[in-house]
């Protein structure tokens, strides 16, 4: 342990901590702009400068290590105008047209400058030219905004190990972009939209479709349904000034029916088809090999993440044979839409629109993808995030944390704790092993198991192993036998799990691109702290823990959609709707 003091105050921390660690274990509050927790400090910015005494220049904290006996002042007249310093001269080049900014209100430059007291320019420099890349769906950039913290470069890289962009050139004439200046299409962008999450201004977002929904829901013509994904129940009170955590379910809903839509669902209900098609899958494939000693591709991979197909696609080609057909929840319930709740209810399925609000960027690109069109129509017309549905009840003037709570619309009223817990790292994998148990034994997990809690914490590489016991007559094969299955999320874990092991063992395994899952997804109310991850967790678990049904295949709603519609999993009518096929 080392002994410092900050502020006067005696504090005591690890080996290897820096002064801005040892800070926050005392609640003194040193402001940041390039620093991200989780990734390595680089002290670019130095706004988080303090004095140490005996020390002739100020250091930044984010990358000092603290040291026994050193004394830190954070709040003195030289460091408070070194900090002010550093914001004016990063204003002076920056394109602040802040009322017209999507980040007014949300923008970290913007409540620096308010906390350091600046209250005019002082230093007018020549601005940074503005560059606007919208080549992809999902992402939209802006350099004239940039202030090249390179969060986005070190998340894309670090986390995602995409490196899609970077520096480009040197001093005032540097850019973050891909190489070259190419447009993000040109390169293996995978459109997760953590560069988006971590840009701490307006320069790097989501491409923007509020307007398109607008002119939907002003059309007489048009039937409009929207669904809402399983994470963005957790974060998008966050948006409207609640306790992150809060979860919002009742309220969102409300919110939807007053925005207009026809009918409001429930992705969670399509997570819970998707349960039944991917697990059967899963058992089809087990079946072939310890049943009929045949061949086929195992460990089976999840397909619900649109990050992560884009990173197969990119970079390993040869594992697109072993992702599961299924399409993911979003589009499954696009293709339901427009035809058994289209001829339902009597509408023409050209005229019925389907708008998702995804806590992702990237579910914007897999919405457009040629292949996801089973129904004769875009299973989906347009993705909104969790940010762009916040913005759209602003300006409908709604208050939202006043709105009574309302349900979801019927024919998917109700979806299964297991759809759920979609939104976490594991929780996929969890609802999977909850309903693949489930047929084979006849009987549900036992409550001690139903979290495979291993698998269900923010560990970016997760392992767990189910052992099969008193199968019934059909599986009986499976006696004894051990489900291997792993976890991971954030894609550079994929790199390193395909270098270091051998994934032969396994039979199934999640990926998820964001770290911790989709409740940190590209599109979710923005947040440095990490705690906030972790409560959007808890506020998932604790919906699941609630439900009386925590069973995918236990739900009333889909037995009847499989009876009046589909008929059985890996069915005709299914295979046709629901699966799909990425290619080499
Ligand atoms: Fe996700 Fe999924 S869980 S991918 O993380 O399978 O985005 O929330 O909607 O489709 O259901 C995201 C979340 C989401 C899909 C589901
Ligand atoms: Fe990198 Fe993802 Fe941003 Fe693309 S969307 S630049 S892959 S972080």
């Amino acid at each position: 342990m080392i002994s410092l003091k900050i502020n006067d105050k005696d504090i005591q921390v690890q080996d290897g901590a820096t002064i801005l660690e040892a800070a926050k274990t005392c609640d003194i509050y040193i402001p940041t702009l390039c620093y991200l927790e989780n990734l390595k400090p680089r002290g670019l910015c130095r706004v988080c400068v303090v004095e140490v005494e005996g020390a002739k220049n100020l250091v930044p904290a984010c990358s000092t290590p603290a040291a026994e006996g050193m004394n830190v002042k954070t709040n003195t007249r030289r460091v408070r105008e070194s900090r002010k310093m550093i914001v004016e001269l990063l204003l002076s080049e920056h394109n602040g047209e802040c009322t017209t900014c999507e980040r007014n209100n949300d923008c970290e430059l913007q409540k620096l400058a308010r906390d350091l007291g600046i209250e005019e320019l002082r230093y007018e420099g020549e601005k940074t030219p503005s560059h606007i890349d919208e080549s992809t769906p999902a992402i939209y950039r802006d350099t004239g905004k940039c202030i090249k913290c390179r969060r986005c470069v070190e998340v894309c890289q670090g986390v995602e190990s995409v490196g899609a962009i970077s520096p480009q050139s040197r001093g005032f004439d540097t850019t973050i972009a891909p190489a070259f200046d190419h447009a993000l299409s040109d390169v293996t962008c995978v459109q997760c939209g953590q560069c988006a999450a971590v840009c701490p201004v307006g320069a790097i977002t989501e491409r923007n479709y509020i307007q398109e929904v607008w002119d939907v829901l002003d059309d007489p013509e048009k039937y409009v349904v929207v669904q809402t994904a399983p994470a963005i129940r957790s974060a998008l009170g966050e948006a409207f000034g609640l306790e992150p955590g809060t979860p919002v379910t009742g309220k969102m809903v409300a919110a939807l029916k007053e925005l207009g839509f026809d009918g409001v669902f429930d992705t969670n209900f399509t997570a819970d088809l998707t349960i039944m098609e991917e697990g059967s899958e899963l058992l089809s494939r087990l079946t072939k090999v310890l049943r009929d000693g045949g061949q086929a591709d195992l460990p089976q991979f999840t397909s619900c993440c649109p990050a992560w197909i884009n990173f197969a696609e990119h970079y390993y080609p040869e594992l697109l044979k072993n992702l599961s057909t299924c399409k993911s929840p979003q589009q499954m319930f696009g293709a339901v839409a427009k035809t058994y709740y289209a001829e339902k209810i009597g509408v023409a399925p050209e005229n019925m629109v389907v708008i998702s609000v995804m806590p992702c960027t990237a579910k914007k690109f897999e919405s457009q993808r040629e292949e996801l069109t089973d129904s004769g129509y875009a299973d989906v017309d347009y993705v909104l995030t969790t940010r762009e549905l916040a913005r759209m009840v602003n300006q409908s003037g709604i208050v939202f944390s006043l709105l009574e709570d309302q349900k979801m619309d019927s024919p998917f009223p109700e979806s299964s704790g297991a759809a759920d817990i979609f939104a976490n790292t594991g929780g996929v994998m969890e609802a999977a092993v909850r309903t693949a148990y489930k047929i084979v034994t006849g009987r549900n997990l036992p409550t001690d198991k139903m979290h495979l809690k291993n698998i269900m914490d923010l560990e970016g590489i997760k392992e767990a192993s189910l052992k099969i016991e008193d199968p019934v007559k059909e599986w009986s094969f499976l006696d004894g036998a051990e489900l291997n299955v792993m976890v991971i999320h954030s894609l550079a874990n994929v790199r390193k799990v395909l270098k270091e092991k051998d994934i032969s063992k396994y039979h199934f395994i999640e990926v998820m691109a964001c770290p911790g899952g989709c409740i940190s997804g590209g599109g979710q109310p923005r947040f440095t702290d990490n705690n906030i991850r972790q409560k959007r967790i808890q506020a998932i678990l604790t919906e699941d823990e609630g439900k009386e049904i925590r069973n995918s295949c236990e739900n009333p709603f889909i037995q009847q959609i499989y009876a009046e519609y589909l008929k059985q999993p890996l069915g005709e009518r299914s295979h046709h709707l629901l699966h799909t096929e990425y290619f080499e």
